[in-house]
């Protein structure tokens, strides 16, 4: 046997022992808006003048309503916030139970259009008193039983709100948090605006928290470690092989031994 089959064989027996699959479990259903929808998702919306108020799936470059945005970062569908005629506030959320004893790792995609002179801090996520300037959108984790509008103590954290001074347009924004300190408990992850000087329309795609596992082939669970998925793979979950990587590196370095051996 000479060399290049000896080495060969040697990497495709180590391949096969160490036969080990990283699997990627997605807590988020429909992260994507994709297939699903808004399955998974709630929304809520408080429209004192029936202005067409909420968050609804778009595609293309026109919101729900026919305002002018951003196309959708990944895929052909996301959501944003919308309205014709503000005040409007509204919200979108998904419950997510975080297992206990796991690192969860989460992003999401988040962007922008104010229609309104600038952003201002109202009133919470209240904007039905059109006399209280309130212009504004965020993001929240928060716990379970927090009221749809709640500003206050059922928000655990806030990972992003719009500040005065704010340009009106944002382009396309990951934002990455995680939830490994609430393992053990579900929270509610909350897109929310409020709009009383024009329409705010506040969009997201891609929303994804993940628990990285290894398992070996007998099914037993390895650590968990960080976060594998990438922007835009989304709900996708399922094994990625290790040994299709080691297959991937086998053949180079077999072509680079053939060479070097003919020269
Ligand atoms: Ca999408």
């Amino acid at each position: 046997m000479n060399s290049i089959k000896l080495l060969a064989l040697s990497l495709f027996t180590f391949i096969s022992l160490t036969s080990v699959s990283l699997y990627a479990q997605e807590l988020v259903t429909n992260g994507d808006f994709e297939a699903g929808g808004l399955a998974g998702w709630t929304t809520a919306a408080n429209e004192p003048d029936g202005s067409g108020c909420g968050f609804f799936r778009y595609s293309g470059t026109e919101s729900f309503n026919g305002n002018s945005i951003q196309a959708p970062p990944v895929g052909s569908h996301a959501v944003s916030s919308d309205s014709l005629d503000p005040p409007c506030s509204s919200v979108i959320y998904q419950d997510i139970a975080v297992p206990s004893g796991e690192e969860v790792s989460c992003f999401l995609i988040y962007y922008y259009e104010n229609f309104a002179d600038e952003f201002i801090l109202g009133p919470g996520l209240n904007s039905s008193d059109v006399g209280t300037a309130n212009q504004q959108a965020r993001i929240d984790i928060m716990t379970e039983n927090a009221g749809n509008f709640n500003t206050g103590s059922g928000v655990l954290e806030n990972l992003v709100q719009t500040e005065p001074g704010d340009a009106n347009t944002l382009d396309y924004t990951t934002l990455e948090f995680d939830l490994t300190k609430y393992a053990g408990s579900t929270v509610k992850l909350r897109a929310s605006q409020a709009s009383n000087r024009g329409v705010l329309l506040f969009a997201i795609d891609s929303v994804s928290c993940t628990i990285d596992q290894v398992d070996d082939e007998d099914g037993g669970n390895g650590s968990s470690s960080g976060c594998s998925s990438l922007a835009g793979a989304k709900n996708s979950s399922g094994p990625e092989s290790l040994q299709g990587l080691l297959f991937y590196l086998l053949i180079p370095a077999l072509v680079m031994i053939r060479r070097l051996r003919f020269k």
